[in-house]
């Protein structure tokens, strides 16, 4: 089985916007915003509802840039593909909702003590401005077991 699910980076003057996540999936955790695909929406509509429901900015400017695909090790064959989008510009100014808290951070002081562990791995491209596809496997403590990351020309 295989849930499409999107992940909204926007950066602007040197710095990344994250958010911490206060509830669900990954709570604790600095990630970008975005969630699941809804049944009737297209992935970029998905991106646009997610940053307007989890930080209260709309997306003006932004680009598809990676694909990573998932999967767990206690639960192997359930896939969360994640299309990941570089915001390159929003209306308003990002606001804490019940999910997230958004901080922006310099791009040489990124949290990733404190994100998805995988996020170190595949962070560099997406700052340089390249494409990607990645897959991840997690174990115990979600450590990451196996990565494969692939640039890309096109998505
Ligand atoms: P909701 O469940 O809140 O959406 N996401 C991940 N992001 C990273 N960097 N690494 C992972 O490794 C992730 N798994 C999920 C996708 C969850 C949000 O978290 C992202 C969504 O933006 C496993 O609807």
């Amino acid at each position: 089985m295989k849930k499409i699910l999107t992940l909204c980076l926007a950066v602007q003057d040197g710095k990344i916007l994250l958010g911490m996540k206060k509830r669900g999936f990954g709570a604790g955790r600095y990630n970008g915003f975005g969630g699941k695909v809804e049944e009737g929406e297209t992935i970029t509509e998905a991106a646009r509802r997610e940053m307007e429901e989890e930080c209260g900015v709309t997306i003006t400017a932004f680009e598809l840039v990676g694909v990573h695909e998932f999967e767990f090790a206690h639960e192997r064959g359930n896939i969360l593909e994640v299309h990941v989008f570089r915001i390159d510009a929003f209306g308003g100014e990002p606001q804490e909702t019940e999910e997230m808290k958004p901080e922006w951070f310099a791009l040489d002081a990124i949290p990733y003590d404190t994100m998805w562990p995988d996020d170190r791995y595949w962070m560099p491209l997406f700052l340089a401005g390249k494409k990607f596809r990645t897959k991840f496997l997690f174990g115990e403590g979600d450590a990451v077991l196996e990565q494969n990351i692939e640039e890309v020309e096109t998505l």
